[in-house]
């Protein structure tokens, strides 16, 4: 009687799971799925939500017009944490669910260790932020990016310091992540010999208290403080250093330029320079994005813009190529004409936007502005 018993409840929990796989499988089969990846949660959790934002808006608009191959888009929310081991267990996680592109990652630290991931399993990628030369100089077929790249940005701003404000001695820091210490090393190996690094120091990304590292800075009598880092380490390091007396320019990059490093630094933050892409509002074709992304979400954030042009060129190139053949998609891509937000996109071999203009934005009554554009030979 207990053996028939036995014998009963093992065939009905078999039933069950068979049942809960044939679901699974017929959810797959009627939706297609995409990836969204970055730090969600967090002290950059800012940049990651921009990014879901921007992606979770481009996949309404295609949902609304009926999906794409005739199916339903999913949207598959991770979060990376900006930690590069979760990264790569995410990746696997959305390779696994079967996800035919992913949108991301933010950080330059977890784009290039998942990018092999997503390579290997013949899964594209489009990274809205990863600007560390590295991601793309892997030979990765499956890897694009939106932005521009950290050796354009450094050059930029290295020109900005020699050529317009006409400074002789600086002092670098980082947060020795791939993103903050290569942009920092960028900036640094444009100035060559015509600005000297009087300190040059990484930094604990994490950290509260920069007072130690920022009065060495002092003693140095730089005359202007470059960060290569994210907002909040930023935001901190300019605070405390106008409270220690430190009263020359501070000057960052991409990863800086967000509403939480003014709202961090609070006054300390006017008048610091900041290097990104030219003022979207400027773009007419962002304006409908724009009035979208606001109307839902709230102001767009830096990179919102570019995560709904990833996920816009991910759908188009599914829908162009009739197929989430990840190889077909990524052929695609790479020959794609692409005309967005941002205006039109093309890539090189190496999956490299062809055109990422770098500007000079400036703080000013606790809002960004545009400040000065190198020359077209410089960008
Ligand atoms: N490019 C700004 C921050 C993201 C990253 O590259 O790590």
């Amino acid at each position: 009687m207990k053996n028939r018993y036995t014998v009963f409840s093992i065939l009905i929990a078999f039933s069950l799971l068979s049942l809960l796989a044939l679901n699974s499988c017929a959810k797959k089969e009627t939706t297609i799925r995409i990836g969204v990846v970055g730090p969600m949660t967090g002290d950059q959790s800012k940049m990651g939500l921009d990014v879901k934002n921007g992606t979770e808006l481009a996949v309404k608009e295609w949902n609304r017009k009926g999906g794409v191959l005739g199916k339903k888009i999913e949207l598959l929310v991770e979060d990376d944490q900006h930690d590069p081991k979760q990264a790569v267990a995410v990746a696997n996680k959305l390779v696994n669910a079967g996800a035919a592109g992913i949108i991301g990652h933010f950080n330059s630290s977890a784009s290039i260790p998942a990018s092999a991931v997503y390579n290997r399993s013949k899964v594209p990628m489009i990274t809205p932020a990863s600007t560390n030369p590295q991601l793309t100089e892997q030979g990765f077929e499956y890897v694009f990016r939106v932005c521009g790249r950290d050796d354009q940005q450094g050059l930029v701003a290295a020109i900005f310091v020699s050529d317009v404000l006409k400074l002789k001695k600086v002092a670098v820091i980082h947060d020795k992540t791939t993103y903050g210490q290569g942009l920092a090393d960028e900036f640094k190996k444009a100035l060559g010999d015509k600005v000297a690094v009087v300190y040059y120091s990484g930094v604990i990304q994490g950290d509260k208290d920069f007072r130690s590292v920022l009065t060495a800075i002092k003693g140095k009598k730089p005359e202007l403080l470059y960060f290569g880092g994210i907002y909040p380490e930023g935001g901190l390091l300019i605070k405390q250093a106008r409270e220690l007396g430190i009263n020359i320019p501070f000057m960052s990059g991409d990863g800086v330029i967000d509403q939480k490093f003014i709202e961090i630094a609070g006054p300390a933050s006017e008048g610091s320079y900041l290097t990104f892409s030219p003022d979207p509002a400027n773009i007419p074709s962002a304006k409908d994005f724009l009035n979208s992304y606001k109307s839902i979400y709230g102001e767009a954030g830096p990179y919102s813009i570019y995560a709904y042009d990833a996920a816009n060129i991910m759908l188009q190139a599914i829908a162009d190529t009739q197929s989430t053949d990840g190889e077909k998609i990524s052929k695609t891509i790479h020959n794609m004409k692409h005309s967005g937000a941002l205006g039109e996109l093309q890539w090189d071999v190496k999956g490299d936007v062809l055109r990422s203009p770098y500007i000079v934005w400036v703080t000013k009554n606790g809002k960004f502005e545009e400040y000065w554009k190198p020359s077209e030979a410089a960008q």
